[in-house]
């Protein structure tokens, strides 16, 4: 019998270069892995099943490599993607492991530093052209600031704007079919970073020269990271037809950015949020930005990259089974039935609809009467969860 579960390339999972390829180098410690050669790694995203490979640029070429040696490292890499049938859906630029970023990039106080960071990005835009990838992503780690002392925050969101109306235009001149997705973060690597959430970004947007061209890429980390909502998120961004992308892992609770495995810290949030991608018809990649645990070898990364896919279709299939479920059925239903007689007052404003409203009478007493069965519904969706209904 096949395995329901088992991640195949239709499933259109993807990973970063830089999170398979991850050699478990953290604040307190040196690399545990071999690090890996983007071909390689090519090589081992084909073999557990995954549709396809995210990069920074510097992730596949070394940062200041000379033009020949970057056209020979590309080509290489387009072979491995060409003999492994694996695609390259979204590209992004590094703008914080060098130390010319330390104080960010798009909004950073140096002039010069801001100008290097659109032209890094210019040509990672290329690279990412180049490689076939649709959605370009923005992930603005280091614009924030450990002091307000340091950068007025009306200044950086304007330098912000500007940069992202830069890079749009250099797109439409030359013709790239490319969606831009900003990806949110609360703090970390600085002390708080601009634009925190992905409310914010959505807020943002609106104020771009072209938000046609671009949406968000929320990630369920970085929104725990905030206390919030994952589901919420996703939902103000699906409303707005802003979901361009979504990068999943996990995480324990507001402390630093773990990048756990898919659905293995907090598998309800991670339940509700599947459930939520598979209903709406949410057609973009699944995209995993996390990283194995720090005491893996290269066969415990096979493990990770498994485990995260297959917690992902395994929670879709639990997911289909409570909304099949008849009891479930039956408690939506009755939460979501509506005889028609507040639809004069509920619908568009209109002074005889509010002139009507003023006048009603309703029985507080007896609506806060009533019990809405949430305890119960909550219960089935947790007993789908554990695998017993
Ligand atoms: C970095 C960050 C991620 C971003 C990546 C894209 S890089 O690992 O923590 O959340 O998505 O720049
Ligand atoms: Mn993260
Ligand atoms: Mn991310």
């Amino acid at each position: 019998m096949t395995d329901p579960f088992e991640p195949r390339r239709e499933h259109r999972f993807t990973f970063g270069l830089w999170t398979v390829g991850n050699p478990g180098r953290d604040a307190f410690g040196a690399a545990v892995r071999p690090t890996l050669r983007p071909p390689e790694l090519v090589a081992l995203l084909a073999g557990v099943g995954a549709y396809g490979v995210n990069l920074h640029d510097e992730d596949l070429v070394p940062f200041g490599a000379p033009a020949a040696e970057r056209d020979r490292i590309v080509a290489e890499f387009k072979r491995a993607l060409d003999d492994h049938g694996l695609r390259v859906p979204m590209a992004t630029t590094n703008l914080f492991s060098q130390p010319v970023f330390k104080d960010g990039a798009f909004t950073a106080n140096d002039p010069a530093v801001r100008a290097f960071a659109l032209q890094k990005t210019m040509r990672a835009i290329e690279l990412g052209v180049e490689l076939g990838a649709s959605t370009y992503v923005f992930w603005g780690g280091r614009e924030g600031v450990e002091t307000q002392a340091a950068k007025d925050p009306v200044e950086a969101l304007k330098r912000f704007r500007h940069a992202l109306n830069f890079l749009t235009h250099f797109c439409r001149d030359r013709g790239y079919d490319l969606r831009f997705a900003l990806e949110a973060k609360p703090n970390e690597p600085r002390a708080d970073i601009y634009l925190p959430t992905t409310g914010a970004m959505l807020a943002f947007i609106e104020t771009l020269d072209h938000p046609e061209m671009v949406g968000v890429n929320p990630e369920v980390a970085h929104e725990h990271m905030a206390g919030l909502d994952f589901t919420h998120a996703l939902a103000q961004a699906w409303e707005r037809g802003k979901l361009f992308h979504v990068d999943l892992n996990d995480q324990q609770g507001p402390r630093y950015d773990q990048d756990l495995r898919f659905g293995s810290a907090n598998p309800k949030a991670a339940f509700w949020l599947v459930r939520f991608l598979e209903s709406v018809g949410y057609e973009g990649p699944r995209h995993f930005d996390a990283h194995a645990y720090r005491t893996e070898d290269v066969e415990g990364v096979r493990d990770f990259a498994r485990g995260c896919m297959r917690t992902y279709l395994i929670l879709r299939e639990r997911a289909r089974a409570f909304d099949a479920d008849s009891e479930v059925r039956d408690l939506l239903a009755a939460l979501r039935a509506d005889d028609g007689s507040q639809s004069d007052v509920l619908g568009a404003y209109s002074p005889a609809a509010a002139r009507a409203l003023l006048g009603r009478r309703f029985e507080p007493a007896a609506l806060g009467a009533r019990g809405y069965r949430y305890e119960r519904l909550d219960q089935l969706a947790v007993e789908h969860l554990l695998g017993v209904r």
